[in-house]
C-alpha cells in the first residue's frame, strides 16, 4: 500500500507545498506570478487554518458534552498579536512550513509580516485576555472567548513634527483568514424602549422589556490552538448586524432612507473600539457595545447549555463566566434577566445562579477610570436591568442594614447606586455583588482593592477578594519573539521549559559560567543589532548596539510618568554640557507607545521625548553618547522587536498607581534588568531577582498616600535641588521647542502646581537609582550575570501560572483532553 497525505491535513514539506499551491489557485483565484505577496500569505494562513480544523471541531463538539465544565473569558478587548506564528509554533509545523515556502521561493518570515494584527485592545488589559486564552488551551481547559468583532482597532499611529497622528485601523481590509463566521447561531439583542407587567398563564405576575430596537448579533470564531495539544479553544466575536425585518418596515411605508440610517446606527455598535483613558463617562454607545456583546454571550451560553441537555437552574455547573474589568458587568443583570423574564425562573434560584457563574477581576484603582452610568442613560437604553439593578440593590441593602445597624455610612458605600449628586449605577460594585469571587492583578494591587475600593465588601465577604498575579505567556513572549535565546534555553533544558517555565530555574548555575556570559552578551547583543537596523529604516537615528538600551514602552499616561523619564534624559544632557569628558555609560532611550486621542497631556508627553531627542541626538557637544528614540506605532508585534532587545525595563509608575503591568514580566523574561518603583507586580519580580538585581527607587504606596494627606507641595523640591531646578528651567526656557517658552508650560506647570503622579517628589531618588544601573552596566560581566539571573527567574510570571491559579481558586474547572481522531 501506498501512504498518501490528505493535503488538508499531512504535515510533510511536499504535501505542504502542494496544499500552498492548491490555496493560491481555488481560494485566493491566482497564479504564482501573478499573486501578490498578500495572496500567498493568505494561502499560507489558509493552509494552516487547515491543519487545525479536526482538533477546533473535535474540542468544540466535546465542549457539548454535558459533563463538561467551561471556562468563559468575557472581555471588551482582545489584543491578540498576530496568528500566523503563534499557530506554526504551538501546531508544532514551522519548520516544515518553512522548507516548503522555500522550495516555491518563498520566505517564511517575509509572509509573517504581511499579517495585520487585530489590535481589538488598548493595552495591558487586552494583552492580559489574549495571553489567558493561549494559556487556557495549553493548559486543555474547555474555554471560549467573548468579545466584539470591532472593525476598526486600536488606532495606528504615525508621528509628525513629533505629535502623535492617529490613522484608523483597517486591519479587515485584506480579508482575514482567521476567522468563521456562523450567522446561523445569530443571536438578537434589544435596546430602549419600556417595560410591562403582565400576568402570565400560570397566574403569576411577571414583568418583560419591549425594547425600541433590535439589533443582531453574528458571531465570528477564530481557533487558539494550544502549545502542542489537542485542543482548540475559540474565540467568538460578535460583529451588530442590522435585523432587515425589524428595520426595513420602514421600507414598507417608503421611508427608504430611514430605513438605512437605522441599519448603519445598528452596525455602529460594533464598528470601533474605544480607546481608553478618555473621558469615559457618558458614552452611549460605549454601553451599547457593553451591553450587545455580553448579551450575546450569555444567549450564546444558555443555547450552550440547553443542547448539552440540562436545565437552566444549574447553569453555573456548565459555566464559570470570568468579567474582564467591569466592562461586561452589565451581564450580571443580564443573566437575571434571561433566566427570569424569558426562562421564567424564580428570582432566589436566577440570584444563586448569577452569583455562582461570574467572578469579576479588577484592574484599576485610579477613581477617574472606575465605570459609572447615569441612571438616565442607563434607564434609557436598558429599563429592564435598572429595574432588575434596582431590586439587587433593594434586597443588598435590607441585607446591610440588618448586619451593620443601620449604619448609613456604610450603606451609601456599598450601594449600587451613587447618590452623592446625580445618581448613577456603579458597575464595580454590580460586579463585585454578582460575583463569587472578586480578584486583583498582582500581591500589592489586591490588598489596595482591600483597603481603599472595596473595603467595606471586604469587611462584609471575607475572602471574597483575592489575589491572582498577572502572567504573560511564554510561547509569544520568548519562543516567537526571542527565538535565538529560546533556542539556547532548549539547548540547554530540554524544550519542556515551554510548559513548565519554572524549568529555567535550573539554570541559575549558569550565571557564574563565563563562557556561558559570553554566549548570552552575543546573543543579546544580535538582537540589539537586529533593532537598531529598525530604529535606522523607521526613524532615520543611528543608535549603537553597544549602548545600554533602555526602554519604555506602554501606554502613555501621566500616571506612568514616561515624563520623568525624561527628566532623566535631560540631567544627562546637563551634566554632559558642564562637563563634556564625562565619563558616562552610552545610553540609547527607547520610547514607545499610544496615547489617546482626547487625552491632551498624553499626547504633549510624546511631543516633549520626541523634542528632547531632536535637541539630544544632534547636539555635537554629546556625540553618541545619548540617542533618544520615540518608535512609532507601538504594537504586539513591535513589542516582539523590541522586549528581547533591551537591557534596562522602566517601570516607575508612582506607586500605588500600576495595577500590575505585564511588560515589567516580558522585559525581564528576556533579560532586562529593571529599574522601578515598588508598585503592581514588581514588587514580586524584585522579591524573586533579589533586591541587588533590581534598581530600586521611589516613594513607596504608604508614602504617597501620607505625601498627599500632608499637602504636598512640588515647589520645596524644585527649591531644593539645584539639578533638577536646572533641568526644569532649561524647559521651561524653550530650550527644547526652539525657544518657544509656552509649549511645553502645560506639562511644567502641572508638575509646579500640582504634581499629582509626584514626580517631584521621586526625582532625585529616581536619578540616584539611574546612576547605579549606568555604573552596573560598565561591568559586562556582572549584569550579565544579573540578566541570567532575571530571565531565569521569571517561571512565576507565565500565564499558565496565573491560568492554573484562576482554575483552583475561582472556576473550578479540569483539564479535558481531546482526541485527534474521528
Ligand atoms: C472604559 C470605559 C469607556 C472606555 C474605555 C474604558 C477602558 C478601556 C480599557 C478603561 C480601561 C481600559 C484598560 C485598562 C488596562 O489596560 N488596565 C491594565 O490592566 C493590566 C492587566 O491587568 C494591568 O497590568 C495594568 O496595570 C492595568 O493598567
Amino acid at each position: 500500500t501506498v501512504d498518501v497525505e490528505d493535503d488538508r491535513t499531512g504535515i510533510s514539506v511536499e504535501t505542504l507545498r502542494r496544499a500552498l499551491a492548491d490555496h493560491l489557485f481555488y481560494i485566493q483565484g491566482k497564479w504564482p506570478e501573478v499573486a501578490s505577496k498578500n495572496d500567498f500569505y493568505l494561502a499560507l494562513a489558509y493552509m494552516v487554518r487547515d491543519r487545525m480544523m479536526q482538533r477546533w471541531l473535535n474540542s468544540t463538539r466535546n465542549y457539548l458534552r454535558s459533563e463538561v465544565r467551561l471556562v468563559t473569558y468575557l472581555s471588551a478587548e482582545f489584543l491578540l498579536g498576530p496568528h500566523l506564528g503563534r499557530n506554526l509554533l504551538n501546531l508544532g509545523i514551522e519548520e516544515p512550513v518553512r522548507q516548503a515556502l522555500q522550495e516555491s521561493g518563498l520566505d517564511l518570515n517575509d509572509l509573517m509580516a504581511q499579517e495585520e494584527e487585530p489590535g481589538l485592545g488598548n493595552g495591558g488589559l487586552g494583552r492580559l485576555a489574549a495571553c489567558y486564552m493561549e494559556s487556557l488551551s495549553s493548559l486543555q481547559i474547555p474555554a471560549i472567548g467573548y468579545g466584539i468583532r470591532y472593525e476598526f482597532g486600536i488606532f495606528d499611529q504615525e508621528i509628525r513634527d513629533g505629535w502623535q497622528v492617529e490613522i484608523t485601523d483597517k486591519w479587515l481590509q485584506h480579508g482575514n483568514p482567521w476567522e468563521i463566521a456562523h450567522p446561523q447561531e445569530a443571536v438578537t439583542v434589544g435596546f430602549g424602549g419600556h417595560t410591562e407587567g403582565y400576568t402570565d398563564s400560570d397566574g403569576r405576575f411577571r414583568k418583560r422589556w419591549i425594547p425600541a430596537k433590535q439589533v443582531k448579533g453574528i458571531p465570528y470564531d477564530t481557533p487558539i490552538p494550544g502549545y502542542r495539544v489537542n485542543t482548540v479553544n475559540t474565540l467568538r466575536l460578535w460583529k451588530a448586524e442590522a435585523v432587515e425585518s425589524f428595520d426595513f418596515q420602514s421600507f414598507n411605508v417608503g421611508n427608504y432612507y430611514g430605513a438605512v440610517n437605522s441599519k448603519v446606527t445598528s452596525e455602529n455598535i460594533s464598528k470601533v473600539l474605544y480607546p481608553n483613558d478618555e473621558q469615559i463617562e457618558g458614552k452611549q454607545l460605549r454601553l451599547e457595545q457593553q451591553f450587545f456583546f455580553v448579551s450575546c454571550a450569555l444567549q450564546d451560553m444558555i443555547r450552550i447549555h440547553l443542547t448539552s441537555g440540562r436545565q437552566l437552574d444549574s447553569f453555573h455547573e456548565k459555566f464559570a463566566a470570568q468579567l474582564n474589568d467591569t466592562h461586561p458587568a452589565v451581564g450580571v443583570a443580564e443573566l437575571m434577566r434571561l433566566l427570569i423574564d424569558e426562562h421564567g425562573i424564580e428570582w432566589e434560584t436566577a440570584w444563586e445562579v448569577t452569583q455562582n457563574t461570574f467572578a469579576y477581576t479588577n484592574h484599576t484603582l485610579l477613581p477617574e477610570a472606575l465605570e459609572r452610568w447615569s441612571l438616565s442613560l442607563f434607564g434609557g437604553l436598558l429599563p429592564r436591568h435598572l429595574e432588575i439593578v434596582f431590586e439587587i440593590n433593594h434586597r443588598f441593602m435590607d441585607q446591610v442594614r440588618v448586619q451593620y445597624l443601620n449604619d448609613s455610612a456604610k450603606l451609601s458605600s456599598l450601594s449600587l447606586i451613587d447618590e452623592s449628586g446625580e445618581r448613577y449605577v456603579r458597575m464595580a460594585n454590580l460586579a463585585s455583588l454578582g460575583s463569587h469571587a472578586i480578584n486583583g492583578v498582582a500581591e500589592l494591587h489586591s490588598e489596595l482593592v482591600k483597603q481603599t475600593i472595596l473595603k467595606n465588601f471586604h469587611e462584609m465577604f471575607p475572602g471574597k477578594i483575592r489575589n491572582i498575579t498577572n502572567g504573560v505567556t511564554p510561547r509569544r513572549w520568548l519562543a516567537l519573539a526571542n527565538p535565538r535565546l529560546a533556542a539556547l534555553y532548549t539547548e540547554k533544558v530540554g524544550d519542556g521549559w515551554l510548559q513548565d517555565m519554572e524549568k529555567l530555574r535550573s539554570l541559575e548555575g549558569y550565571a557564574d559560567d563565563p563562557g556561558f556570559r559570553q554566549h548570552w552578551r552575543q546573543i543579546k547583543r544580535d538582537i540589539k543589532q537586529d533593532l537598531a537596523t529598525y530604529i535606522q529604516t523607521r526613524t532615520g537615528i543611528t543608535v549603537s548596539p553597544d549602548s545600554l538600551f533602555d526602554v519604555q514602552v506602554k501606554r502613555i499616561h501621566e500616571y506612568k510618568r514616561q515624563h520623568l523619564n525624561v527628566l532623566h534624559i535631560i540631567t544627562l544632557y546637563d551634566r554632559l554640557r558642564q562637563n563634556p569628558n564625562l565619563d558616562v555609560a552610552p545610553r540609547t532611550f527607547i520610547f514607545g507607545g499610544k496615547a489617546a486621542p482626547g487625552y491632551r497631556m498624553a499626547k504633549l508627553m510624546i511631543k516633549f521625548i520626541t523634542a528632547v531627542g531632536d535637541v539630544v541626538n544632534n547636539d555635537a557637544a554629546i556625540g553618541d553618547r545619548l540617542k533618544v528614540v520615540f518608535l512609532p506605532d507601538y504594537n504586539v508585534t513591535l513589542g516582539q522587536r523590541v522586549y528581547p532587545a533591551a537591557d534596562l525595563s522602566e517601570q516607575i509608575s508612582t506607586a500605588g498607581k500600576e495595577a500590575s503591568g505585564t511588560g515589567n514580566m516580558k522585559f525581564s523574561m528576556n533579560g532586562a534588568l529593571t529599574i522601578g518603583t515598588l508598585d503592581g507586580a514588581n514588587v514580586e519580580i524584585r522579591e524573586l531577582v533579589g533586591d541587588e538585581n533590581f534598581f530600586l527607587f521611589g516613594l513607596v504606596t504608604e508614602e504617597v498616600m501620607a505625601l498627599k494627606a500632608s499637602g504636598y507641595n512640588p515647589w520645596d523640591y524644585y527649591h531644593s535641588n539645584p539639578q533638577l531646578k536646572g533641568v526644569i528651567d532649561l524647559v521651561n526656557c524653550g530650550y527644547f521647542a526652539k525657544g518657544d517658552s509656552e509649549l511645553f508650560k502645560p506639562l511644567i506647570d502641572n508638575l509646579l502646581h500640582h504634581d499629582p503622579y509626584l514626580l517631584l517628589a521621586d526625582y532625585q531618588s529616581y536619578i540616584d537609582a539611574q546612576d547605579r544601573a549606568s555604573t552596573a552596566y560598565q561591568d559586562q560581566e556582572d549584569w550579565s550575570r544579573r540578566s541570567i539571573i532575571n530571565a531565569v527567574r521569571m517561571g512565576k510570571f507565565s500565564s499558565d501560572r496565573s491560568i492554573r491559579e484562576y482554575c483552583e481558586q475561582i472556576w473550578h474547572v479540569k483539564p479535558v483532553q481531546i482526541e485527534l481522531k474521528e
